[in-house]
This record gives structure tokens, sequence and C-alpha cells, in this order.
């Protein structure tokens, strides 16, 4: 008997939670005003404009869906039953750190599994930690360096979670069917289940995480350092289209959003297709997500000849994303630096991350710019200001 109102309770959450779900589907983009100028994102869905720093959280919320909703696609929640095993530890770089591998296991059926690599300083910590998941992409540079100033390296390879590719039936996919999120959301994923491991580890100064990556694995760490505020630092470097570059605002020569979705589509949701020809109807453009990393650490690097990744948008969305920061008291922790030279992860802009965490997280004094004007002559992508 005592069972019933239970089943009865737990069927009319479910059906209200759908029609919540149904109700209220976002419009699609021919449903929505043009745009020219950046998006205000002051202003709630309601036409109210924000006045206080209380109320950005609520805010905060609608970006995030608007986000997840025609950008990225939606990610399962954490699965909290991560496990993992030390499978070898080795001293390295003359005796001056030690490399602990380690092998994690998490989701249903504990069936997702990734690698993790740490090169940990000697001594008890807790260190801070720069967590990469590009070791697809090679060996972090700098590692004598990263371990001098006495941080964990952390790296994993972001396509054991996804492939890079539009294949389906591997990787999380198959483990989470039904939902619509890219390889780009499912990479911010796996940052975040590494987060969830470095928690466990005491040898880890849970508040000073930071999170690199390059290019595709730049508009990865955007994303994961936009949602997941246990991160404290966030550095996409040359994230460009679909990271920290403009969708309305290009310099010669950069990605355009019509051309990143016709060759990488299965970066994003489906939804964005639906804007290819139809940019000025987007709700927002990439100052919204790399608002949401506020009040926490941000640092753009990008390189000034790195024409497809759209250096110059790229300092039009850090002056809007300034606006946050200056709203939210916290313009000190939003740093854009450039150099010259081509779209690589070199390791000057692995230099420009150190000190930029140094002066974040322990208040070291640094020699470079992070003001991030190098575009003097850019138009103004916005009329608004922070309130
Ligand atoms: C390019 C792509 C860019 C960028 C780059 C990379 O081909 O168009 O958006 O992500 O690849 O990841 O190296």
């Amino acid at each position: 008997m005592r069972m019933i109102p239970l089943i009865l309770i737990t069927a009319l959450i479910l059906i209200l939670s759908l029609e919540e779900s149904d109700a209220n589907p976002l419009p699609p983009a021919s449903h929505l005003p043009v745009i020219k100028e950046f998006p205000d994102p002051f202003l709630m869905q309601s036409g109210k404009r924000l006045t206080t720093k209380r109320e950005w959280n609520a805010r905060r919320k609608e970006i995030i869906s608007l986000i997840l909703g025609y950008e990225y696609g939606h990610m399962p929640p954490p699965p909290r039953n991560l496990t993992y095993q030390l499978s070898s530890t080795e001293s390295t770089l003359d005796g001056t750190a030690t490399l602990r591998k380690y092998l994690l296991e998490f989701g249903a059926k504990h069936a997702c599994k990734l690698h993790m690599e740490l090169l940990v300083p000697n001594g008890d910590g807790p260190f801070p930690v720069i967590l990469t998941g590009d070791g697809c992409w090679g060996e972090a540079p700098l590692q004598n360096e990263i371990i001098r100033r006495g941080y964990i390296l952390a790296q994993f390879d972001r396509t054991e979670i996804a492939p890079d590719s539009p294949q389906r039936d591997i990787g999380v996919y198959p483990l989470y069917p039904g939902y619509d999120w890219g390889s780009l959301a499912a990479w911010a994923w796996g940052y975040s289940r590494a987060v969830d491991f470095l928690e466990k580890l005491p040898i880890v100064d849970k508040r000073r995480i930071a999170i690199t990556g390059h290019s595709r694995g730049g508009k990865t760490v955007l994303l994961a350092g936009a949602l997941d505020t246990r991160i404290a630092l966030t550095n996409p470097n040359d994230s460009g289209c679909g990271g920290a570059g403009s969708f309305r605002f290009h310099g010669e020569g950069s990605e355009t959003l019509a051309s990143i979705c016709k060759v990488f589509p299965f970066w994003f949701s489906p939804n964005l297709q639906q804007f290819t020809t139809e940019v000025d109807r987007l709700p927002f453009d990439q100052h919204f997500l790399t608002s949401l990393v506020a009040p926490r650490a941000l640092l753009l690097t990008d390189a000034l000849g790195d024409a497809w990744g759209n250096p110059s948008g790229t300092q039009l969305v850090y002056l809007a994303t300034k606006e946050t920061y200056r709203f939210l008291g916290a313009l000190e922790k939003l740093g854009s630096w450039y150099r010259p030279g081509e779209h690589a992860h070199n390791a000057q802009d692995w230099a420009a991350l150190l000190d930029f965490a140094d002066f974040q997280f322990f208040h070291k004094s640094h020699p470079d710019d992070f003001s991030g004007r190098s575009f003097p002559n850019e138009p103004t992508a916005f009329t608004w200001k922070a309130p």
C-alpha cells in the first residue's frame, strides 16, 4: 500500500519534468530577432536588465541553457562513481619529479576508461595543477619549468572520451544514448571527470586547478571552464571559431560559423547548423561563453599570425567579456595575451600561462602584457556596458 503513493509521485514528477522541457523548447533561428552587435549579456530573457551582482547567477543559468541548447549540446550529469588505480610510478626529469600513471573508470558499469599521467614535483604538496587533455597531440613543452615552479602537470587524451570524428558508436556516446552533445561537449565533460579524479588526491591543491588546450582543444577547455566552477583558471589557446573567437566579427581569412559547421558538424549540437546563414540571429556570441568563467581566472592566448583563428575577433570577445568581469568586481582575473607567429601551442604560450597562474594563484609579478589590446582599430562590437 505504502508503495502506491511513491509510484504515483515518481510518475507525476516524471510527467512534470518532461512537460517542462517540452513546454519550453528554444525557438528556431527563424523566430529569433536579428542582432547585429554582440547581444547584451546583462539582459534577462524576461526583458529586465540586471542591476546587482546577486542577479548574475540566474542570468548565468539562462546563458548556459542558450549555449548548450544552440551550440554544443547537453551533457550527462557527473557519474559520481569514479574509481582509479595507480598503474606505475617512475622518477624522471633528473630526479626532480615523479611520473605517475593512472587508470580512471567511471560511468554506467564503470565502462568509461581514461588514462591520466601526472608529473609531480618532489615533496608532499599540495601542488597546484595544470591540466590538459591534448595528450592526443603529444607531450606538453616546458616540463622542467612547470616542475620548477611547483606545479603538477596532469595530462590525458580527450579522444579516449570521444573520437575526433563523426563516429558515434565508440567512446562515451553509446554509454549515454539520447544526448545531443558534439565532441566539444563530450571532451569538456571529460575534463570534469579528470577534475573529479584530481580532487581525490591529497597531493592536489583543489583550489588551484588550471586547464589549458589548443585550437579544438582550446574550444574544449573554454567550455569546460565555463561550466565547471571547480576549475580556478581557464586558458584556451588559439581557440578561434567556436572558442573565444567571435561568430559575428572576423578578421580577414578567419574561419566562419558556416565553414566550421560544414567541416566539423560533429563538434557541435545539430542545432547550430540552422545559424550558418543566420549568424546575426544567434541570441549570443562567444562573449557569453567566456562570461560564464567569471569571476574565476580566464586567460586567452592567441597568435597574431593565426588568421584562421580570428585573433582580432577574439579581442572583441575579450573586450565584451571585460564588462562581465567589471560587473562582478573581478577585472584582475581576466587576461588576454598575443604573441607574433602562427597557429601553435608553443613554449611561449605555456610560459605566459605559467606567469598568469603564478600571478593569479600566488600574486607573483610578471613581465607580460595581459591587457589584450593588439588591434587598436577594430570596430566596436557592442554599445552596452556593465550595469
Ligand atoms: C582547424 C579548424 C579550427 C581549429 C583547428 C585545430 O582545421 O578549422 O577550428 O580547431 O583545426 O583544432 O587545430
